[in-house]
């Protein structure tokens, strides 16, 4: 286990490779993962993406309305994940606003934030090739990661679907929302000096930036090629 404490927050547009990238993160470092998106399918709507009242996570108008700005008791739930077992952890999704980089200061103090800029092409072809296992969260991609066998999950042999949020043209609604939310909070993180941004079209590519900055803050368990 790394002997040193390390809180980091990936942020980035729908579709940009957070979970991927922290995925990788959490298994080259030996970080736990949590991912705001995946804990509120799995906390509203049992894993399937569906709010109460079948509404979808990222917003059953397209706009990821289902979740408020004020994000309440689910916030308070989220929260105390952060320092849990784990001496280090890696966060996707999460702060989204201002309002919660400023509710997260009052419990811990980041090390570092991993930005993510791909284009809006690029996260729109994604997206529309992305299908989930509702039960782990587990992510394919048609073109980039696909399972095994066509529409089953690697793993439990389980059918995959796809994100209601995935549909264009909830995509799009779900960008300009990100778009606006996300620009004081990336400007908060730059302010401290801790904001490290990465741009391009391709993970792999990204990838071992990320690698390489992250080993300069903590040992990792993995190589850089085993992901
Ligand atoms: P989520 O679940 O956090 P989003 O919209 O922020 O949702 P999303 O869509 O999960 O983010 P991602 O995690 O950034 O995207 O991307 P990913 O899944 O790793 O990669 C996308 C696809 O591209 C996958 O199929 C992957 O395999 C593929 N891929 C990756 N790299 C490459 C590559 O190089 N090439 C190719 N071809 N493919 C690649 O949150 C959901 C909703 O919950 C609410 C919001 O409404 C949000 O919309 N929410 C919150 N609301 C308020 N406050 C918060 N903190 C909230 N957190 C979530
Ligand atoms: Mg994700």
């Amino acid at each position: 286990m790394a002997s040193k404490l390390l809180r980091a927050v990936v942020l980035g547009p729908p579709g940009s490779g957070k979970g991927t990238v922290c995925e990788r993160i959490a298994r080259s470092f030996g970080l736990q993962h949590l991912s705001s998106g995946q804990f509120l399918r799995e906390s509203l709507g049992g894993g399937d993406g569906e709010c109460p009242r079948g509404r979808p996570v990222g917003g059953s108008d397209g706009t990821g309305s289902c979740v408020t700005d004020g994000f309440g008791s689910i916030l308070a739930a989220f929260l105390p994940l952060i320092p849990a077992p784990f001496l280090c952890g890696a966060c996707t999704g999460f702060p989204r606003t201002l309002g919660q980089a400023k509710a997260l200061d009052r419990i811990c103090e980041l090390d570092l934030v991993i930005s993510l800029n791909i284009p809006f092409e690029t996260l729109k072809d994604r997206l529309s090739a992305r299908w989930v296992h509702p039960g782990s969260g587990r992510v394919y991609n048609m073109d980039f990661n696909p399972p095994h066998v066509q529409g089953i999950d690697d793993l439990t042999g389980e059918p995959l679907v796809q994100r209601e949020d995935d549909r264009p043209e909830a995509v799009a609604a779900r960008l300009r929302k990100y778009k606006d939310a996300a620009k004081p909070v990336i400007e908060l993180y730059k302010s401290r000096g801790i904001l490290h941004s990465f741009s391009g079209t391709e993970t792999n590519k990204i990838w071992p930036y990320v690698y390489t900055l992250l080993s300069s803050k903590i040992p990792p368990v993995l190589s850089d090629e085993e992901n």
